[in-house]
């Protein structure tokens, strides 16, 4: 397959490069280097220096004889991103070129506008370049269980069926976000829904929780091909700014009451579900809608597991409840269903201590790059008195 990876320099991006590569898949990997830049501007660099594109692609083609062709530009500018279609004419998008962090979105104006702009604005761009150039590519979108909060009721899969006064009709499950992030990943989701209901295009949207891990297929050949492992408050998922803060010796974060349940899943199964999702296309006018975890867990139980796995490793783990920067309920009921992938194949890779184990190695071994002050600095979602009014209106 002709896989066109956008967003190739994050996360997640870089690991589902090599991962189609190693397969034996034809990949091009596009990225503006915003996660680089909004690192520098706000001094939350990752905990691995990782070289450019350009360089990982080199070192990747050094191992493995491999090409990964790689574009430098923003996928907001329309023509750069019609003339990538034209020239790789894809089977499948990868679609990870938003920007991914709740906390920046709520940080000021400036970056609020830029989070809709760019998450709306290069999913209208991927929607509308698979239209005019190759209408049969299929759409892999990364969306995020956050798009469904915590509703009082069962989650699905996407969609529900609903009866009203003697009457059915299949509707998106309803959602309610609890950052402007989220709430653009809403936003995204109904105008991909549009186009697929007008143009018949075709796409896969996988609602996926908080991804920890830092070893990937493919890293294991050499330092410089590691993903971008952030441990910061911007840009750190909680599983990943546990582990770090449990051996830099700083007090595990936990945001208020933590009992905040959300759906979790190890970056090798991310791999995995995005690579079965290509492998078997939703349908000419699907919608198909996957809720991409594979266990849930509170935060109180994220850092219990991580403070037994660091006690054991001869770490003093500390933790400690932080007054919550965020809006959001902390204590609720949580039930997703996650059927969908593992249907598909998916075998998960579950939160064992072992895993842990192997977590704690390989950041022991980056130590020395770990800086305090990144850890917290709590960005609040609401000002002090405005809070306390929200809080009595919400519960
Ligand atoms: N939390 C803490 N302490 C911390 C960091 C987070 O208690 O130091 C809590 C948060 O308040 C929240 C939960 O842990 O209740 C998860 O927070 P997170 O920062 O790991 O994840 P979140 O902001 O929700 O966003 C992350 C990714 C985002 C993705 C989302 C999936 O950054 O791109 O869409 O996970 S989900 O959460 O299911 O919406």
């Amino acid at each position: 397959m002709k896989v066109l990876v956008l967003g190739a320099d994050g996360y997640l991006g870089w690991p589902t490069c090599m991962y189609f590569s190693k397969r034996g898949h034809d990949v091009v990997g596009v990225d503006n280097y915003f996660r680089r830049s909004a690192a520098m501007e706000l001094d939350c660099e990752p905990l691995i220096a990782v070289p450019n594109l350009a360089q990982r692609a080199k070192t990747w083609r050094e191992m493995t004889d491999k090409d990964i062709h790689i574009h430098i530009g923003d996928i907001t500018d329309y023509p750069f991103l019609k003339s990538i279609f034209k020239d790789c004419r894809p089977d499948v998008v990868i679609h990870y070129a938003e920007q991914p962090s709740a906390p920046y979105s709520m940080m000021d104006h400036d970056k609020a506008a830029f989070t809709v702009r760019n998450n709306l604005i290069s999913t209208l761009n991927v929607a509308y370049a698979v239209q005019e150039v190759v209408p049969e590519c299929h759409i892999v979108k990364l969306g995020t269980m956050g798009e469904y909060g915590t509703p009082e009721i069962d989650i699905e899969e996407g969609f529900i069926e609903i009866e009203h006064k003697g009457r059915k009709d299949r509707f998106l499950f309803p959602r309610q976000a609890s950052s402007l992030y989220h709430t653009t990943k809403i936003q995204d989701t109904d105008m991909l829904w549009f186009y697929i209901r007008t143009w018949g295009i075709r796409a896969t949207d996988l609602m996926q929780g908080p991804v920890y891990g830092i070893s990937t297929e493919g890293a294991d050949l050499n330092p410089s091909l590691m993903p971008h492992f952030s441990y910061d408050e911007i840009f750190g998922t909680v599983l990943n700014r546990f582990v770090v803060q449990a051996i830099a010796g700083h007090p595990l974060t936990i945001y208020g009451k933590g009992d905040q349940i959300r759906g979790y899943l190890n970056i090798k199964d991310t791999l995995a579900c995005v690579y079965l999702s290509a492998m078997n296309p939703a349908d000419p006018g699907e919608l198909r809608i996957f809720n991409q975890v594979t266990e849930t867990f509170s935060v109180n139980e994220l850092a219990e597991k991580v403070k037994r796995v660091g006690d054991r490793l001869g770490y003093a783990v500390e933790v400690r409840n932080y007054e919550n920067p965020r809006v959001e309920k902390e204590e609720h009921y949580y039930n997703p269903t996650y059927t969908g992938l593992l249907e598909l194949g998916l075998k998960a890779h579950y939160l064992t201590d072992e895993v842990l184990v192997e977590m704690f190695r390989v950041v022991e071994r980056h130590k020395s790059n770990i800086h305090d002050h990144k850890i917290f600095r709590g960005i609040k979602w609401q000002q002090e008195s405005r809070k306390v009014q929200v809080e009595a209106q919400v519960g």
